[in-house]
């Protein structure tokens, strides 16, 4: 006798021995076959079983088959928090990592009975106060389906001071008549001073900038206290701090700056360039900035700022009377009356860009059908729209409308 399974689309079968061979099997004698079937869904199944087989007193071919309704329920979630344990922490940043047996539509968590807190994984909970806590971790399998963890109880007793970390000003040299005072704690504060060239605490509420310094060596440190009173420090950083002029450009870029697999440039058409500089000097500055490609200058402007200021500037590079090829943009601060600081006036693009034919949004240097679906997907949308491709935007006014589709479109088929 042979025996056969019809199997729901979204069942597999996990014995794998489909069908069973049962040899033979004598008159009034019954036999009973098992196979496991694994669900991925819920809902009602049908489950058909067909047995066939050869009499061996006739000869003849038999067959009969039965079915059942089966009802399958999906379970929810199932939970558990692995941290924090039933104990008492020294620490007001727990870990919260939790193991759930199945793919999550979403999680959230619950302290002492609040609100539910959506979360995206394992997370640390800062800033818990002294005393008894309780957390329980909730689950939606993509059914709906909500799971939920046993409630953890645990107990908070800070005894741990924070750790406190400058991260401005660093071990440097600092010509800016303000001095930005940057940093960063594990944990919430209730109280933070900082202390310059040793002497008495100055309270602050955060970040803050130190102004009015003498020229030479200065050191800093910050104090601060958690919400238990326990108090750490920073450690003690040195910095200098002199007078004089110093421009500079931290950042050379184009608007295709974020593009795959190359940034592209449509030859013929304008290119957004941006370059971002800085006066990092004690005086007010008016300096000359130029852009170039390559070694060629493609814009130039004059720009004011004060000290510690920094803006950035936009250039048009037309691209009419450049060659087809690969270009790197260079940004350059000329440099100001008595500045000795010159090797920060120069930045570079940090990719290169290509100058194609319009139409070329992926660089291969060709107009094709992967062209125009990307002109597609990218069509009437401009920034923020993360559909918005900048190596679309071949006339380099910020969208992808109509007359980029029109330019990239009339070199279909070509290449070079
Ligand atoms: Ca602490
Ligand atoms: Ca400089
Ligand atoms: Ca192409
Ligand atoms: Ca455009």
């Amino acid at each position: 006798m042979q025996a056969s399974l019809a199997i729901p689309e979204e069942a597999t079968l996990a014995s794998g021995e489909n069908p069973i061979y049962l040899g033979y099997v004598g008159i009034g004698e019954s036999r009973k076959v098992n196979w496991t079937l694994t669900f991925s869904v819920g809902g009602i199944f049908i489950l058909d079983v067909n047995a066939s087989g050869i009499r061996v007193d006739t000869g003849g071919y038999v067959e009969n088959h039965g079915s059942a309704n089966v009802t399958v329920v999906d379970s929810p979630p199932d939970v558990s928090i692995v941290s924090p344990e039933n104990k008492t922490y020294s620490n007001s940043n727990i870990l919260l990592i939790y193991v759930v047996n199945e793919t999550t539509h979403w999680s959230g968590y619950s302290l002492d009975g609040g609100a539910n807190i959506t979360i995206m994984g394992n997370v640390t909970l800062t800033g818990l106060a002294n005393g008894a806590h309780s957390i329980a971790v909730y689950a939606n399998d993509s059914a709906g389906n909500m799971g939920a963890s046993d409630t953890v109880y645990f107990t908070v007793n800070d005894a741990t001071p924070p750790i406190i970390t400058i991260l401005s000003p660093l071990n440097e040299t600092y010509a800016t008549i303000n001095v930005p005072l940057i940093f960063d704690a594990d944990e919430v504060l209730s109280w933070v001073a900082y202390s310059l060239d040793h002497e008495a605490n100055v309270t602050i509420t955060g970040n803050t900038t130190l102004m009015d310094l003498d020229e030479g060596l200065h050191s800093i440190q910050i104090y601060g206290t958690d919400m238990s009173d326990n108090t750490g420090k920073s450690d003690e950083m040195l910095f200098s701090f002199v007078i004089r002029h110093d421009v500079s450009v931290l950042r050379a870029y184009t608007s295709k700056a974020a593009c795959q697999p190359v940034e592209t440039a449509a030859q013929g058409y304008n290119c957004r360039v941006f370059a971002t500089v800085r006066n990092l000097g004690s005086f007010a500055e008016t300096f000359n900035v130029t852009v170039y490609a390559n070694d060629t200058a493609i814009g130039h402007t004059l720009t004011s700022l004060v000290s510690g200021e920094n803006v950035t500037l936009e250039f048009l590079w037309d691209t009419g009377v450049f060659a087809k090829g690969n270009y790197t943009l260079k940004a350059y601060a000329w440099p100001v009356p008595e500045e000795t600081e010159t090797a920060d006036n120069t930045a570079y693009s940090p990719r290169q860009i290509l100058l194609t034919i319009a139409g070329d949004v992926d660089g291969d240097r060709d107009v094709d059908i992967f062209d125009i679906v990307r002109m597609t997907s990218s069509y009437a949308t401009s920034p923020p729209s993360p559909q918005y491709d900048p190596n679309c935007d071949f006339d380099g006014d910020s969208d992808v409308d109509i007359f980029d589709i029109v330019i990239g479109a009339q070199n279909y088929a070509d290449s070079w």
